[in-house]
């Protein structure tokens, strides 16, 4: 039996939504791509987001997002590792890796049942999106039947979903995408530069690659990355510059603060250092400047939460983060947990997020008018 999640999230849903809007100007500068969103985002222009005072970079990360989204909403997605471990890749965060003497067992790809089993706890706990992960470099052509089953059965049941299974191909994304698969995450972990100071064994390039054979298969994109690595300042601008200036920005951005896992290159590398933590101000700037140069997307506060103070987590929402995972575990770290979160929920008057994503909505609108 999954342990993943046991404790139904009660969240109180609003009765009265506010309209979400898109903005049709220029935000800044730049030129106009969809909705009034730039993809032209200089390094500097983020650079200088990140150098404001943090009150005024809070105060337009928070206007960006009242434009955009209803600032009283969060999207409740729950994770479930569908297979575990063993992973033949070098990520130097990761404790599924076979590189990493982490402790986590590797299985084999779970049962389509026993997933929609753990699809149904989810949606009874008030989940409105399911990601399954596996710890795989790539998805082989011979797991593709079970997963495309995962993929209708979870949908079947009134869930929203999201894989993310590694490198896709062409013809892989097809296939997820004819399977009714809503969005495959796949990130790009850091800036260019630092990217390849935590993974030796698929380039940086590789990651853009599978991102547009997914955007092409029409699936939406999820793609973000770490902060916490190490890595400098210049490597968090490099990393939200890259997201901003994709051809489309991704529908969701997971912005997760490392966990640092004994056994792992990093958790093992930082540790004890000053550099085991990232500082809590530094991560609230980056989930903001995450939001001004990614107006309309999901921003994701994704792992980390479970050592976060609930003051760090309400910056994070006021800077324009709309999206948590809920549940008491990730894949194999733990989570905050449902009544933490139920707790939090009600402590800041947020509630679940109602009526379609900005750019899902501008998706639809796009192909009436097409
Ligand atoms: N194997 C697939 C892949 O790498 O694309 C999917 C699973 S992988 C665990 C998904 C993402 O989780 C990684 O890209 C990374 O951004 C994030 N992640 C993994 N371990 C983490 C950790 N210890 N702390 C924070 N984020 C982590
Ligand atoms: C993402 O950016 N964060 C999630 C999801 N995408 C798959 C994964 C976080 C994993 C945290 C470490 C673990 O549970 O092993
Ligand atoms: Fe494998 Fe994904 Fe972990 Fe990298 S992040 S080691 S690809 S499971």
């Amino acid at each position: 039996m999954s342990d993943y999640q046991t404790t139904p999230i009660r969240v109180e849903r609003s009765r009265d939504t506010p309209r979400q809007r898109v903005s049709t100007s220029l935000d800044t500068n730049g030129s106009l791509g969809i909705g009034g969103v730039r993809n032209d985002w200089t390094r500097e222009e983020i650079a200088a987001l990140f150098e404001l005072s943090f009150t005024e970079l809070l105060f337009r990360a928070a206007t960006v997002h009242r434009a955009h989204h209803a600032p009283d909403q969060v999207q409740f997605c729950t994770l479930l590792s569908i297979k575990t471990g063993g992973c033949p890749e070098d990520c130097g965060y990761c404790s599924q890796s076979v590189k990493a003497d982490s402790g986590v067992a590797a299985t084999r790809l779970m049962d389509v049942r026993e997933v929609l089993q753990s699809a149904a706890r989810a949606k009874d706990a008030g989940s409105q999106r399911f990601c399954m992960g596996a710890a795989w470099r790539n998805p082989k052509d011979r797991d593709m039947p079970a997963i495309c089953a995962i993929v209708k059965g979870v949908r079947a049941m009134g869930l929203e979903t999201c894989m993310t299974l590694g490198m896709l191909t062409p013809r892989q994304a097809d296939m997820l995408a004819e399977a009714g698969l809503d969005y495959y995450n796949h990130n790009i972990d850091s800036s260019p530069e630092y990217y390849e100071r935590v993974i030796t064994t698929r380039s940086f390039g590789e990651r853009l690659d599978t991102l547009a054979n997914v955007r092409a298969s029409g699936i939406n994109v999820c793609s973000g990355g770490i902060v916490g690595m190490g890595e400098t300042r210049a490597d968090r601008v490099g990393f939200i510059h890259t997201l901003a200036t994709l051809p489309r920005h991704p529908e969701s951005v997971p912005v997760n603060a490392l966990v640092p896992v004994k056994g792992t290159v990093l958790g093992d590398m930082l540790a004890g250092t000053p550099l085991a933590k990232i500082d809590d101000i530094e991560f609230v700037r980056t989930v903001a400047a995450a939001r001004i140069a990614m107006p309309l997307s999901m921003v994701r506060l994704s792992a980390g939460r479970e050592s976060m103070s609930e003051a760090t987590q309400a910056l994070c929402f006021l800077a324009g983060a709309n999206s948590i995972f809920t549940g008491d575990k990730l894949l194999t770290a733990p989570n905050a947990g449902d009544d933490n979160d139920a707790a939090l929920m009600a402590k800041l008057g947020l509630t679940a997020l109602e009526g379609a994503e900005p750019l899902r909505s501008m998706a639809l609108d796009e192909t009436t008018v097409a």
